[in-house]
């Protein structure tokens, strides 16, 4: 048995409010308990915030930005942002054992994906911003235009627990590098890294009310900042549903708006792939995080000339997942994020199963002992036999489920993969890089990966379409949305 990591429980940080630089509970004192999901068992309480707490949160932000941070230079802040980098990776373990804790996902991923991209986050956005250019328009002579980028002024920024603290650096920090001051809402289920973060911000000399940490309910909190008056922009990432309710209340108020949501992947799998690395790459498309990435290949097309060899192969690479002990740094497979996601999980392999599917693996809870006997855990599931626009097939489950179709050529593949309401991400495998850009730019995706997956260049653009989102983060694309751009003209 693998040294099972101490758990020092003491890394579990009090949970608070963070707001104009003073940490400090709800003000109706209200609490909400934050779970690990692998135990089952209760790891400390946040605030249950409600509007007032919202109403302080942004008038500190909006202080702030009024006063010096919104005077401070681009290489000022580029410095902090190179200064919670440096802390959060002298933190790191402890960082990667709370997410662990915190969301059910393996110590080993928090520690060697999620924590690792926070501080490339930090970093790459200090670079950005320093490096940042905008354009000049010569007029033949008579005029000249030049760009200015201007801060914004307070954002909102709400994040959901799939990758806690990743996706909320991701909004963070370009946030932070364009000028702006920030009230930050983490998922009420997976609060603590975000805790966290604050803690680190405190402790570099984030000036007060720059950044505002405030937990709570999405209806309650989440809500609230979204109508704020004085919060003029909002990165979401969350579900769909969700995103219609943040977009129907902030589109009337004219804010900013980048919307990060839902999607149900296709993979499309190719006669002519480089056959072990698809099995690998594809097994880790469909199951990374459990399955809880919006990004997750969770349909597959193969080609029906190898499709019995591959769902063989991958069958047997999808089994080598064995859920355990999160924080054994052995185990490559967690717990899903709460009783409730399991639930709704378990409800889409019932749904497969009255759709015709066939469970090839998985598809029920493993055997867990001890104090792991009540977590959310789930065996990777595979089903095949579906038709691809099953209910099955085409509502996003967001967990370790993924459904497997045999295609004949690369247009019935791209009919099947685009026929649903999502178009976040794809990936295609192949060795004929023809049918790879063919079949990339023919797929109704934000982002397609051509034999790979998850491979992420910061500077690209990041976002999906149709009902996975509006806008696009990313390098230049995040310094555009936090910022307002202002032509000026100059007669010569
Ligand atoms: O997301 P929610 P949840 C999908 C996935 C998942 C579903 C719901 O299908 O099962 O979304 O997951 C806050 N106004 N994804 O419940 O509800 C909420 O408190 C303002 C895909 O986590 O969208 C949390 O902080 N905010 C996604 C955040 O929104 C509100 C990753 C996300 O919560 C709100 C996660 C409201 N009315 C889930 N209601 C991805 N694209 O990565 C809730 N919130």
């Amino acid at each position: 048995m693998n040294d099972v990591m101490n758990l020092d429980r003491d890394v579990v940080p009090e949970g608070r409010n963070y707001i104009g630089g003073v940490f400090q509970q709800a003000g109706d004192g209200e609490v909400i308990g934050v779970y690990d999901p692998a135990r089952d068992a209760e790891l400390t309480t946040i605030p249950r915030s409600k509007a007032a707490d919202v109403d302080q949160a942004a008038a500190a932000a909006k202080a702030a930005f009024e006063g010096p941070w919104g005077r401070t230079t681009v290489a000022e802040r580029a410095d902090l942002l190179d200064a919670i980098a440096d802390e959060i990776e002298r933190e790191i373990d402890d960082f990667a054992l709370l997410e662990s804790l915190d969301n059910g996902k393996p110590f080993s991923l928090a520690r060697s994906v999620d924590i690792p991209r926070v501080i490339s986050n930090f970093r790459f956005f200090a670079g950005a911003v320093r490096h940042q250019e905008t354009g000049a328009h010569p007029m033949d002579g008579d005029a000249i235009n030049y760009t200015l980028r201007r801060p914004v002024g307070v954002f909102g920024l709400i994040t959901p627990w799939n990758l806690p603290l990743y996706l909320l650096s991701w909004k963070v920090a370009p946030a932070l590098a364009m000028g702006n001051t920030l009230v930050a809402k983490p998922s009420e289920v997976t609060p603590l890294t975000a805790m966290k973060l604050a803690e680190v911000m405190h402790k570099v000399g984030v000036p007060a009310g720059v950044f505002n940490l405030v937990h709570g309910y999405g209806h309650e909190v989440g809500q609230a900042m979204v109508a704020h008056p004085d919060i003029k922009g909002i990165s979401f990432t969350g579900g769909t549903a969700t995103g219609h309710r943040v977009a129907a209340t902030a589109a009337p108020m004219f804010k900013k708006l980048s919307l990060e949501l839902g999607g149900k992947n296709p993979t499309i799998v190719f006669e002519d792939c480089d056959f072990d690395e698809t099995v690998k790459g594809v097994a880790r498309a469909a199951f990374a995080n459990q399955g809880q990435i919006c990004l997750c290949g969770s349909r597959i097309f193969v080609q029906r000339e190898i499709y019995e060899r591959f769902k063989t192969a991958l069958v047997e690479e999808v089994n080598k997942r064995v859920p355990g002990n999160p924080q054994d740094p052995a185990t490559n497979f967690g717990a899903l994020v709460s009783q409730a996601h399991l639930a709704k999980v378990e409800s889409y392999i019932d749904l497969a199963k009255k759709e015709g599917g066939v469970i090839l693996c998985g598809g029920e809870r493993p055997e867990m002992h001890g104090e792991f006997a009540k977590g959310a855990f789930l065996k990777p599931t595979l089903i095949d036999g579906l038709a691809y626009d099953s209910r099955t097939a085409t509502e996003e489950i967001f967990g370790p489920v993924a459904t497997i179709h045999p295609f004949d050529t690369p247009e019935d593949a791209v009919e099947m993969a685009n026929a649903v309401r999502y178009g976040l991400a794809g990936s295609v495998w192949t060795q004929d890089i023809k049918t790879g850009h063919r079949v990339a730019a023919a797929l109704e995706s934000g982002m397609v990966w051509v034999n790979t997956w998850l491979l992420r260049d910061l500077r690209v653009p990041f976002g999906g379409m149709k009902d996975s989102g509006v806008g696009r983060e990313g390098g230049r694309f995040s310094l555009e949305f936090y910022s307002e751009s202002r032509n000026v003209c100059v007669k010569l």
